[in-house]
């Protein structure tokens, strides 16, 4: 009973792993990883935690997503679905060094 009790508690654990969850840190102005690989065709949550003291802004025309991380902060993100290929992304309060790509395939 109690191990029927401990499966049930971690089903939503275990699909929620299975959407697919990829994080992103910014650093010194930079995102790292610069290069992230998803699945094309699948919706990816992508949380980005931003460990500078100044906000930045997740930017990408090529996703059509904008959002501001507080310093100090987080944001979730979600893409997808996407077609296979290359698509970029910067922080557009320090767009110099804060790059990046996605790249589904
Ligand atoms: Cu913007």
């Amino acid at each position: 009973m109690k191990f029927i009790f401990v499966i049930v508690m971690l089903l939503p654990v275990l699909s929620y792993a299975e959407e697919g969850v990829y994080s992103l840190i910014i650093r010194e102005h930079r995102f790292q990883p610069a290069e992230i690989a998803i699945p094309a065709g699948k919706k990816v949550k992508l949380i980005v935690e931003n460990q500078d003291a100044t906000p930045e802004e997740f930017e990408s025309h090529d996703l059509n997503r904008e959002k501001v991380i507080a310093g100090n902060g987080k944001a979730t993100i979600y893409i997808g679905p996407l077609k296979p290929g290359r698509y970029s992304f910067e922080g557009e309060f320090n767009p110099k060094t804060a790059q990046g790509t996605i790249i589904a395939r």
